[in-house]
């Protein structure tokens, strides 16, 4: 799992756009599903965009794929898809709310085109959802 810049504020402000669960609070839901589709996850939150994509590099040899929020950096890192389709494993873009609901700028995801999937405007249930359908892909079901 992958949280961009900013979410670590979550729970914190703006809870009538992103609800009132924090980061950790997410973490532990998401750990809870991967512990009852029996798989493992590793979570990493990163404020820095360089971070994010040295994340990417060296967490792709042992990961199977990747749960993404990018945060703000959907919508302006040509980097940040690079580096995901450079190690090419696959990874659902989440988003807690409707991006395409908000202001156009938000309209626009540079990873979206070569995500496996998008999972938008469900609130945090968008994370557990996203996880879901990266498992469901993997396992072939
Ligand atoms: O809806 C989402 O999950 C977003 O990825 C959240 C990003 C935003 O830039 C995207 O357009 C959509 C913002 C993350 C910052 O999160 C905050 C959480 C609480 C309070 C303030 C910011």
């Amino acid at each position: 799992m992958i949280h961009g810049p900013n979410l670590r504020l979550l729970g914190t402000r703006e809870p009538e756009v992103y609800g009132g669960l924090t980061l950790a609070d997410v973490d532990d839901r998401l750990r809870d599903l991967a512990a009852d589709l029996g798989v493992e996850l590793e979570v990493f939150q990163s404020n820095h965009e360089g971070e994010l994509l040295d994340y990417v590099e060296k967490a792709a040899a042992r990961v199977d794929g990747f749960v993404v929020n990018a945060g703000g950096y959907t919508h302006t890192s040509v980097a940040l898809r690079d580096a995901l389709v450079g190690v090419a494993r696959p990874f659902v873009e989440v988003h807690i709310s409707n991006t395409a609901a908000r202001e156009p700028f938000r309209h626009h995801s540079y990873l979206s085109p070569v995500a496996l999937g998008v999972v938008f405007g469900f609130g945090v249930r968008s994370y557990l959802l996203g996880l879901r359908g990266l498992v469901a892909e993997l396992s072939l079901d």
